[in-house]
């Protein structure tokens, strides 16, 4: 068992009037019950009354939100919104059984608009839940050992994972040990049990958060780990990113990367997405030590009194690297060693049938900005029906069903053929496309997201065709806002929500998402994207050197500066 270091010299809860008004709200909360089992018998609303308690609603992993289609009809119609909620659930690198399947859609169907979405993160998201539907979908969780503790607040977040079918034989004892740290470094307050399963309250000496204390993180807090050489999880977009370091059957440990991050603000200057630093290696028998660590930090040095600067990133830019490396080892107890020699290829999914040693079969499919609904999810269900091994999420939005046994696949193959499984007609751009959520569910959008890129990823695809590069693989990633759910400033081409119809276009990413783009046009509609991708392909088509991916050119041809310092400020 590791030992957790907590620093209590700088417990903050007793001294919250210096810190931001959701600091006063984690510690006012008992552990995150805060008043949520009373909101959610108030029948006068379709909402939760207390706002402080739709905010901690988020760290049981439930979002309220409206739907937005309906907000000005409702408005002139004098009804309050049409409110319903979001909820997330807690899937550690991806991975459920045919019969968990089995259950999300059923819950989907009665309780989800008969939709599910996966999401970047590789885990599921039922949308269009009524309040008093909440219970019913978290029970029915629980019933097939699901739960949605944590899948969002100032936690850490789901675990992902690479869930490359290459990545077979290392693939089992990552996931293992991803499952691991994402089992210990979960909230353990015991208020999600008594207000969705009706626990009694146990009264006890125990601490309630050992870990967290009652102000929990500053900030979200994003894991994930990556096996080479797929980069699937976009390593460098993690808080705290782990590349395995071994070979099949024989794991030796992670090289360790700090501090990556996507999200940014107009309103907010200096908010900046940044790529992780490897800092260094620690054997795999370590790992928790040194998340403990990694995260103790963040605890206690993260930015308490304003929540945009509250991410790790900014916590290291502020504290510098080398000090930050060097407190985290003094935490760990023991120095990291040099970090490990390691590739990555791609951070896209290889879709379509693979074998891999051990007999098995994999399906890669390609599900369009991760939606299921439909003839879709009637397929899928068709499919948890029959198989015997497990599906896996992937975190740019697809499916993986995995571990088919040689009787079996003749079955599933059937089952996809009947739906439309055949991805020849499906472009490389499309396949490595991805949007974000956006318009209608989420808050924070400007701009529609996955409801606009299919369309206009029609009209790239025309561009490219003109120039000969349709079997040219490039990332194009939108979002209906800064934020960058999609991971957008890591892809060669990136989209991010200004207003409706209007985006900031950024080029120059790195195809295995290990540079930043840059802005290159801004707030501009379908017109202007097109006739600027037009003008950077004709170049590309032109100029391209042997194998050169998109986003390097644009960097060596000059379109966009490279990003050195691993950030960027606000263009
Ligand atoms: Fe995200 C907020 C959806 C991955 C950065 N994200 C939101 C909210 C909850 C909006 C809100 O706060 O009201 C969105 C809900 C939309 C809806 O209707 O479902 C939302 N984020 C998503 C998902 C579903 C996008 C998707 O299409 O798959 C992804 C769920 C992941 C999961 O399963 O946990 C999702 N969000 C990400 C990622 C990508 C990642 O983590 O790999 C990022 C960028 C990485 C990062 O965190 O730096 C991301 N989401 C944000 C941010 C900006 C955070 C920041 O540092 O500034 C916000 C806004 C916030 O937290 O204030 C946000
Ligand atoms: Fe919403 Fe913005 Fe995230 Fe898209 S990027 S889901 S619009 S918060």
């Amino acid at each position: 068992m590791v030992k957790t270091v907590i620093d209590r010299s700088r417990d903050l809860s007793q001294s919250l009037d210096n810190l931001g008004p959701d600091e006063r709200m984690k510690a006012n909360s008992d552990y995150l019950r805060g008043s949520i089992a009373q909101g959610l018998l108030d029948r006068v609303t379709a909402a939760i009354p207390s706002s402080d308690d739709v905010k901690l609603m988020k760290f049981h992993g439930i979002y309220q939100q409206d739907d937005r289609d309906l907000r000005n009809e409702r408005r002139q119609q004098k009804l309050e919104p049409a409110y319903q909620f979001m909820i997330r659930v807690r899937l550690p690198g991806g991975v459920c059984t045919p019969s968990q399947w089995l259950k999300i859609d059923d819950l989907a169907r009665s309780n989800g608009g008969e939709t599910l979405r996966l999401t970047t993160r590789q885990t599921f998201q039922f949308h269009w839940v009524l309040k008093h539907n909440l219970k019913n979908v978290i029970q029915g969780l629980h019933d097939t050992l699901l739960d949605t503790i944590a899948a969002c607040g100032d936690d850490s977040r789901g675990v992902m994972c690479t869930v490359d079918p290459q990545c077979s034989a290392l693939h089992a004892d990552v996931a293992t040990i991803a499952k691991r740290v994402s089992d210990h470094v979960i909230p353990k307050t015991r208020g999600y049990h008594e207000i969705w399963y009706g626990d009694q309250r146990v009264v006890s000496s125990e601490q309630e958060e050992p870990f967290y204390g009652a102000t929990y993180m500053p900030r979200k807090f994003k894991i994930g780990f990556a096996l080479p050489p797929s980069n699937d999880i976009d390593v460098y977009a993690q808080d705290l990113g782990l590349i395995a370091i071994g070979e099949p059957g024989k794991l030796e440990g992670f090289n360790v990367a700090i501090g990556g991050g996507m999200g940014r603000s107009d309103k907010a200057p200096n908010t900046y997405p940044r790529l992780a630093n490897v800092i260094g290696y620690v054997p795999a028998k370590q790992l928790l030590a040194c998340v403990d660590a990694v995260m103790g930090f963040q605890r206690d040095y993260g930015d308490r009194k304003e929540r945009q600067n509250a991410r790790f990133k900014y916590t290291i830019d502020e504290k510098g690297l080398d000090w930050t490396t060097k407190e985290i080892e003094r935490r760990m107890g023991f120095d990291f060693e040099v970090s490990r020699p390691f590739f990555f290829e791609a951070n896209g999914d290889s879709f379509g049938w693979t074998r891999t040693d051990d007999g098995k079969h994999h399906f890669t499919m390609f599900i369009e900005n991760g939606r299921i609904s439909g003839s879709l999810m009637n397929c899928l269900r068709d499919i948890a029906r029959v198989h015997q091994g497990t599906f896996r999420l992937t975190p740019n939005q697809n499916l993986i069903i995995a571990g088919i046994e040689d009787q079996y696949r003749q079955t599933i193959e059937n089952l996809l053929e009947n739906y439309r499984g055949n991805l020849s007609d499906i472009s490389v751009l499309r396949r490595n496309s991805m949007a974000c959520v956006a318009l209608p569910t989420c808050g924070l959008a400007m701009a529609e997201s996955e409801r606009y890129l299919p369309e206009l990823v029609s009209k790239i695809e025309v561009l490219l065709r003109q120039k000969g590069l349709e079997k040219q693989p490039l990332t194009l990633r939108m979002t209906g806002c800064p934020n960058g759910c999609s991971r957008p400033y890591i892809a060669e081409i990136a989209l991010t929500g200004r207003a409706p119809g209007k985006y900031n276009l950024y080029l120059g990413g790195g195809f295995h998402g290990q540079r930043l783009n840059r802005m290159v046009r801004e707030n501009i509609g379908e017109e202007i994207i097109l006739e600027t991708l037009d003008q950077a392909f004709s170049r590309y088509a032109d100029e391209k050197l042997p194998n050169e991916y998109f986003g390097d050119f644009c960097i060596r041809a000059g379109i966009v500066d490279e990003v050195v310092e691993g950030r960027f400020f606000n263009d």
